[in-house]
């Protein structure tokens, strides 16, 4: 079988647990099975996860394609070895923001409200817990740093970069998919917390969805039975490698310990129950 060097691709981005390749014009994202817990790539696959990933973006950008059009080209057209995990898609102006709505208070969101009462210049009502949802979602972007971390943006200081119109669109578009996403997710029993989006520019200046959408790896995704607000929300997808791994003595740092047969079994079963939970289909 020809490897990727031989049918001409390039690759031009290597994330922690994805690679993104040139094939002409095109870009062909492909998802691994590797896990991160605590921004730490774990030695231990889990196996199935960068395909049902990919299967539960393109389903979104299937539900999603009214509210803004994207990036994919094609889930199938896709060389043999990486199938079922990569999606063809169109390469565009990338826009220099992570697009994030958040519709409950946890992580950055929850640190910067308890700090200010406010997230990314949006004020919140006082009084508000880890885990409360909020009384309406909010654009609470950042900018992306190549290293390091990001850092929240305000609205006017997405239209510096952009310019206000973009800014404008960009925040109607992350609101109006994280509430229509986060609307069937809750008719299905999920509950998702926060989403992070990037959006891109095609030549003539349409705003497309580019990236992936509402996976896991890029959402708090929490089960609706067990939200509990006033505390910490369990993960859907990485709880049982959190639990494991907060009992062993690592520091969290790299490198990551290998996970047991059974945590990788249970992960990997959280999954395809996370997939087969909104799409309805196995
Ligand atoms: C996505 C990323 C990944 C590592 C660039 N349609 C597009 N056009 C131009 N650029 C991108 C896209 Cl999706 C683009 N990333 C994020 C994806 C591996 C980093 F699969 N960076």
């Amino acid at each position: 079988m020809l490897g990727w060097e031989e049918r001409g691709l390039e690759l031009v981005h290597s994330g922690k647990v994805r690679e993104l390749y040139a094939d002409g014009d095109d870009l062909i994202m492909v998802a691994s099975d590797r896990i991160s817990v605590y921004d730490v790539v774990l030695p231990t696959p889990v196996p199935g996860k960068g395909r049902v990933l990919t299967q539960l973006s393109l389903w979104w950008f299937g539900q999603l394609g009214d509210v803004v059009p994207n990036h994919v080209i094609s889930g199938t057209d896709v060389p043999a070895e990486w199938a079922g995990r990569a999606i063809r898609c169109r390469r565009l102006r990338m826009l220099p923001v992570e697009c994030i709505a958040r519709g409950y208070l946890a992580g950055l969101g929850l640190a910067s409200y308890r700090e200010t009462g406010a997230i990314s210049g949006v004020p919140l009502p006082p009084g508000l817990g880890e885990g409360d949802r909020l009384p309406e979602p909010v654009f609470t972007p950042t900018t992306k740093a190549a290293a390091g971390h990001d850092e929240p943006l305000t609205f006017d200081e997405v239209a510096g970069l952009v310019g206000g119109p973009v800014a404008a669109e960009l925040r109607s578009a992350t609101l109006e998919v994280y509430r229509q996403g986060a609307s069937l997710a809750a008719d299905r029993g999920v509950l998702i917390a926060d989403t992070k989006l990037e959006f891109g520019l095609l030549p003539d200046g349409t705003l497309m969805l580019a990236d992936e959408v509402l996976t896991p790896d890029s959402s708090r995704f929490w089960l609706a039975s067990e939200w509990q607000p006033g505390r910490p929300q369990r993960s859907l997808d990485k709880q049982f490698v959190r639990d494991w791994s907060s009992g062993l003595d690592w520091d969290r740092k790299p490198p990551g310990p290998a996970i047991p047969a059974e945590v990788v079994a249970a992960t990997q079963a959280r999954y395809q129950e996370l997939f087969v939970r909104l799409t309805g289909s196995e």
